[in-house]
């Protein structure tokens, strides 16, 4: 059979293997039944990662000579994608409040009734090496975040910027896969039903600086080696976690340890929306005792530390750590 390259946008069939589906963001979020204002938002991450898709193409990634509110040197594409997120947001008109991983406090945009948590540009550290990264975002219905939880998310996502962009969203209705069509400037479902297995032989082990002061982890380490898990760590959370959903197996950590307790990564922007996204896969999320969606939101920086990804797999690491 003749084929030319655009036909891949088209949904065609080539050998059985369907390159990209003709069902857009859209029309799947229509058939989900999704709120109008939910799809709002949702759109809005959408045409921010292509933008910020473009810009990661285009803008030198230095940095700007500043520090986030974790003390972390912010890059200009850190900058530059959390403004693109704010404006995409603000222009929905149903967004009342947001928090950045790249600001310093929760902004209030209006009295729209959700609230929208979001790392605009995680991994950033990584874009000079040409690696993949990614955006994070939680939606809550809600005037407020301290005092909720995880669980309270009505939907939440990862972009991932790669060889290609895609989306994995879930509207708690499981998890889907959507791929940006530059050609046609939208998203196409290209997954559904996504689903992690109980077991899973892979893991990408964050935070390996905690080995230095906890014998549990190096043993937990020593077990993955000894079992012949296949090392798959890229060093970005986004793409790390989203390998797990995809392939359906394995496990991410990233612990604390004494001179950082909780670890790195943060509740409300990074591990929450992320651990929404595994559990609607059927998989789990902990910080080792508590499921990740339980732990309540007291401050919007707060830290914790994650063990994400099969059931098994992470009950596994969790009978590993004495003291998580
Ligand atoms: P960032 O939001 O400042 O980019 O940090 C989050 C990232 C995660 O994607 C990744 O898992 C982690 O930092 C890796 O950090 P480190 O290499 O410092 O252990
Ligand atoms: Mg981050």
């Amino acid at each position: 059979m003749e084929f030319f390259l655009n036909d891949f946008s088209k949904g065609i069939f080539i050998e059985n293997y369907r390159f990209v589906s003709m069902v857009t963001l859209s029309e799947y979020l229509r058939q989900c039944a999704v709120e109008e204002g939910l799809q709002k938002i949702i759109f809005a991450f959408a045409s921010a990662a292509s933008e910020i898709a473009d810009a990661l193409q285009r803008v030198d990634a230095g940095f700007t000579g500043e520090k986030n509110v974790y003390g972390e040197e912010q890059l200009a594409l850190d900058v530059l994608s959390d403004r693109i997120v704010q404006k995409a947001l603000q222009s929905t008109g149903v967004v009342g409040l947001i928090a950045s991983e790249e600001l310093p406090d929760q902004v209030q945009f209006g009295n729209g009734p959700y609230a929208v948590a979001y790392d605009p540009l995680d991994g950033s550290s990584l874009v000079d090496v040409n690696l993949s990264v990614g955006t994070i975002f939680g939606i809550y219905k809600s005037d407020h975040f301290i005092g909720l939880c995880g669980d309270d998310q009505i939907a939440s996502g990862c972009i991932v910027y790669g060889p290609k962009t895609t989306l994995l969203l879930t509207v708690k209705a499981g998890v889907c896969e959507c791929a940006y069509d530059r050609k046609n400037k939208n998203f196409f479902l290209s997954k559904e039903r996504l689903f992690i297995k109980e077991t899973g032989k892979m893991f990408a082990p964050g935070n390996l600086r905690a080995t230095k002061f906890r014998e549990d982890y190096v043993e937990l380490m020593e077990y993955w080696m000894r079992e012949q898990y296949t090392l798959r760590y890229s060093g970005g959370m986004v793409p790390d976690i989203n390998q797990i959903i995809l392939k359906g197996k394995g496990i991410f950590t990233y612990p604390g340890y004494i001179e950082a307790p909780h670890g790195k990564l943060r509740l409300l922007v990074e591990c929450n929306p992320m651990a929404l996204l595994v559990e609607q896969a059927q998989g789990k999320a902990t910080d080792g005792v508590r499921r990740i969606l339980e732990k309540k939101i007291t401050e919007l920086t707060l830290r914790t530390p994650i063990y994400i990804g099969s059931k098994s797999e992470v009950e596994n690491a969790e009978n590993f750590l004495h003291s998580a």
